[in-house]
């Protein structure tokens, strides 16, 4: 028989030759499909604002332009785990009530008035609050304000889809009854040196619903004369779980970082696959070559392994970055690795 022969005939005995796929399977580094990517604020929300006028919420059970890298389209997905989408709802609307087995957060970027209901509990939004939706929690949406709300979905489908680990169901309802106060997640949890002692974790995220942007603020500002914060990422926060002061969910961390005027970042790479959105001011991010400029409520994407360096390109103003990465599963599963690197360009 010849190796022709050979080959065909393993193909139906579900049988390969390892030597043909060896370099393919064991790369001698992570070479991501995803691509470094922006994604403009200003050209996408008139498009938002065009489908709150012809799509309406019975017609869709969420109102979300995705935001899909160039190398990840089907399935759709902005990094490798991870998921980025901008939603908008309009005053007077509610979001039918579901859970799925994806964690999720939002990150508000424009208006107030609408609050989601988390497992009972109505959590409320502002600019700059971060809510969170662990999996399997209920959450429906609800606006009572007077102009547009539109905010950034974070999930990680991505990864609990490659896990086949994903489940959906819809509540038999379309809100979920209001079982807790107002934003008791947030407020028992408020003080982050001083935990509520008579409860105990019940589950592997973080308690608090919403971390609002007046505490973020205030924890920058609070830091800001008392240290110059990291090369790379200048002053950098991470958001906390109090239970474990580990990251706010087992699949995602989230981040603030502030960039000083003229901020030149170190070069670095690291496992983690990261999404950024621009909270405030105007720089770039170099990464792997491709520099990504941004201002305000951008969105852009930095691929696991890829190298970047980050830019303040104003002489006066800070620039303020949020961040999400899948730095816990890389961390928890011994994959995590990190080291520096020029981005070059
Ligand atoms: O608001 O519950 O962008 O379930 C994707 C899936 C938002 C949501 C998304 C969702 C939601």
């Amino acid at each position: 028989m010849t190796d022709d022969a050979s080959y065909k005939a393993l193909e139906n005995l579900g049988a390969a030759p390892l030597w043909r796929f060896y370099g393919n399977l064991f790369p001698a580094e992570p070479r991501s499909r995803a691509v470094p990517h922006s994604w403009s604020w200003q050209d996408l929300r008139p498009h938002l604002l065009h489908f709150s006028r012809t799509l309406s919420l019975d017609e869709a059970e969420r109102r979300v332009l995705m935001l899909v890298n160039p190398g990840l389209i089907d399935p759709p997905a902005t990094v490798n785990t991870l998921y980025a989408g901008l939603q908008i709802i309009l005053p007077g609307e509610t979001a039918q009530a579901h859970r799925h087995t994806s964690n999720a957060f939002r990150f508000i970027l424009e208006g107030t008035g609408a609050w989601t209901t988390v497992n009972g509990e109505r959590v409320h939004m502002a600019p700059g609050d971060l809510l969170l939706t662990p999996g399997w929690h209920w959450h429906d949406h609800t606006h009572q304000g007077d102009a547009p709300m539109i905010w950034l979905d974070a999930l990680d489908y991505p990864l609990v889809n490659a896990l086949e680990a994903g489940f959906y169901e819809q509540y038999p309802q379309r809100l979920q009854p209001v079982t807790r106060p107002d934003d008791a997640g947030s407020r028992q949890f408020l003080h982050g040196r001083l935990t509520p002692a008579w409860l105990t974790p019940d589950g592997p995220s973080s308690p608090v619903t919403r971390y609002t942007w007046e505490e973020t603020a205030r924890a920058l500002d609070a830091v800001a004369d008392t240290a110059e914060g990291s090369d790379v990422d200048g002053i950098v926060l991470e958001y906390t779980n109090p239970w474990t002061g580990g990251p706010v969910m087992p699949t995602i961390g989230c981040r603030v970082q502030r960039l000083r005027p003229g901020f030149h970042g170190a070069g670095r790479r690291h496992t983690a696959s990261t999404i950024f959105n621009v909270v405030r001011g105007e720089g770039a991010t170099v990464v792997d070559g491709v520099r990504l400029d941004w201002s305000e409520h951008d969105t852009f994407a930095v691929p696991g392994w890829a190298s970047y360096r980050h830019l303040n390109t104003s002489a006066s103003q800070d620039a303020v970055l949020f961040s999400y990465s899948d730095e816990p599963v890389m961390r928890s599963l011994g994959l995590y690795r990190t080291e520096a690197s020029d981005p070059g360009a």
